[in-house]
């Protein structure tokens, strides 16, 4: 068999760390599974979701090269609000949130292609500040080809990208700064965590921060159902191509046998939760296969499995679960509309 590709995506970084053509100013740390065994415990999430009932799936998977291609596409389409309203805040506000935390090291869950993060970065830029910039992702191929535009981009950055999920880089030691540390989790993509998985991740981040070091946090909040299910169901049919091309990646990782016009997108806001909820349904019964993890998944017809949740939250209750974690909210930044919260905290 051959080795497994380390990375989540289709291409790129290989090796546990590779020295970028920026020379010093680039490292790319590689934290995802590098041989067969290690592929199946990294599936092992993807069997126990398939087997359970109902059916669901790690977001996470959604992002391979064209998982992240499309989700930058979703970024741009009219209905998706997220992105541009959260852009118009840090427009807004980045000058601000940089006089207040001061000189830092920036490290970023999920940061993507780091196209809002510039907002951060220009104003560091502006107030003086050099930084190290630590971007963080499964998606390799995104956080390589992002690193190396901001090395042109930024001729004094220094980039120390961590391919892996946000639970290994949390973990993950790095070079010592002599700056404070800036925590940024952006795109309201904690929403993505179940209540439970939400808690833990900010303990975890909570814990990897010294006092006095900050945590930026963009989350999109409760608001018109209408407004939120057109924004997972645009006109265009980029979230349904998003949500299918799990199946695909699946089948690339793990030899699966998915057939994705057999399987439909569907996103509906369940208000009890707060949250969107985005489901793969299976058109018709079958039986798909992953050979990889020795898997074999039985669907029924209109058999719904959930490969995402979005929640959208109130800033009094997240305040509050920030507290309870030691980051209490120094300032709390939003739009004209209050759709979308960028929340600045401090560790106590
Ligand atoms: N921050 C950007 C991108 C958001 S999309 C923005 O606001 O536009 C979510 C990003 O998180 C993707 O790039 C995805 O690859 C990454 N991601 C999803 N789950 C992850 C996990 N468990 N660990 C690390 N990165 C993850
Ligand atoms: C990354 N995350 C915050 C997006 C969201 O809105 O929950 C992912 C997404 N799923 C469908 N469209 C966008």
């Amino acid at each position: 068999m051959p080795p497994f590709n380390p990375s989540a995506t289709r291409s790129q970084v290989t090796g546990s760390q590779v020295q970028g053509a920026g020379g010093d100013r680039l490292t790319i740390d590689c934290l995802l599974a590098a041989t067969t065994a290690e592929a199946q415990e990294d599936g092992a999430d993807v069997v126990m979701g398939l087997t359970t009932q109902p059916k669901s799936l790690p977001p996470k998977y959604f992002y391979d090269d064209l998982g992240s291609d499309l989700f930058e596409q979703i970024t741009a389409l009219p209905e998706y609000y997220l992105t541009r309203t959260e852009t118009a805040i840090l427009q807004a506000y980045a000058a601000e949130i940089a006089g207040l935390v001061g000189p830092c090291e920036l490290l970023e869950l999920g940061s993507g292609s780091s196209t809002k993060t510039r907002y951060l970065l220009n104003a560091f830029r502006q107030a003086g500040y050099s930084l190290r910039y630590i971007p963080v992702d499964v998606s390799g191929g995104m956080l390589e080809a992002t690193a190396q535009q901001l090395l042109i981009e930024y001729p004094s950055l220094v980039v120390h990208g961590v391919v892996g999920t946000y639970d290994a880089a949390l973990s993950h030691p790095l070079p010592t700064s002599p700056y404070p540390r800036l925590i940024a989790f952006i795109g309201s993509t904690l929403g993505n965590l179940a209540p439970v998985e939400c808690q833990t991740l900010l303990a975890q981040i909570s814990a990897t921060l010294q006092p006095g070091d900050y945590f930026l946090l963009g989350v999109d909040l409760e608001k018109d159902p209408t407004v939120l299910e057109l924004a997972y169901n645009d006109s265009q049919g980029v979230t349904a191509a998003f949500n299918l091309n799990m199946l695909s990646h699946l089948n690339w990782r793990f030899h699966g046998n998915f057939q994705l016009h057999q399987f439909q997108h569907r996103a509906v806001y369940n208000p009890a939760a707060s949250q969107v909820e985005i489901y793969i349904d299976s058109l018709q019964a079958q039986t798909v296969t992953l050979q990889r993890l020795n898997l074999v998944v039985n669907f029924a017809q209109d058999e719904p499995l959930l490969s995402e949740i979005s929640r959208k939250f109130k800033l009094s209750t997240l305040s509050e679960e920030l507290k309870a974690v030691n980051l209490p909210v120094i300032k709390v930044f939003t739009d004209k509309n209050a759709w979308f919260g960028l929340l600045l905290c401090q560790k106590a």
